[in-house]
């Protein structure tokens, strides 16, 4: 079984804005903005409803970079998250009942306290680069095998 998530990374060069994960999938930890696909619905649709819903702002100029699936050890499901940049947005950002935002300086993303999966992509990430991975995690969300290539195309 396949689900589709997204992922937006705002990125004003040399901060991008992460948000502390309240609850739910990942809580706990400093991410991107985004979740699960609705049924139907285009993508690009679902990673503005999810920004404006997490974080109170309209994305703009937002290009997909990335698509990574991750499998949990023992589990069938398959997470297929597509990875995208906003190079702007409208609005404030704003704390919500998901999210709490704050600006990171490229040099000091708190890689200790995210997803284990983001300090091999998120140099790609940042230099611009498009990319397609793998994941596989086991216990405690340890990485026990992975793939990821750079692509020209997504
Ligand atoms: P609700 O609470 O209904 O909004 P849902 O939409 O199901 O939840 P949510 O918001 O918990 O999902 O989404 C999970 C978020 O975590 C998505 O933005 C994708 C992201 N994510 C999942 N696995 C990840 C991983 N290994 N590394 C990463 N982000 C991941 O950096």
């Amino acid at each position: 079984m396949k689900n589709l998530f997204t992922l937006c990374i705002i990125h004003q060069h040399p901060k991008i804005l992460l948000g502390m994960k309240k609850r739910g999938l990942g809580a706990g930890r400093w991410n991107g903005f985004g979740g699960k696909v609705k049924e139907g619905e285009p993508i690009e649709e679902a990673v503005l409803r999810e920004t404006k819903e997490e974080v109170g702002v309209i994305a703009t100029g937002i290009e997909r970079r990335g698509i990574i699936n991750f499998e949990f050890n023992g589990n069938p499901e398959i997470l297929e998250v597509h990875i995208f940049k906003a190079d702007n947005f409208l609005g404030e950002p704003i704390e919500s009942d998901e999210m709490k935002p704050q600006w990171f300086h490229t040099d000091e993303i708190p890689f200790g306290n995210m997803w284990s999966d983001d300090i091999y992509w998120m140099p790609l990430f940042l230099s611009g680069k498009k990319f397609k991975g793998k994941f596989l995690f086991g216990k405690s969300d340890v990485i026990l095998e992975y793939r990821l290539k750079e692509v020209e195309e997504i």
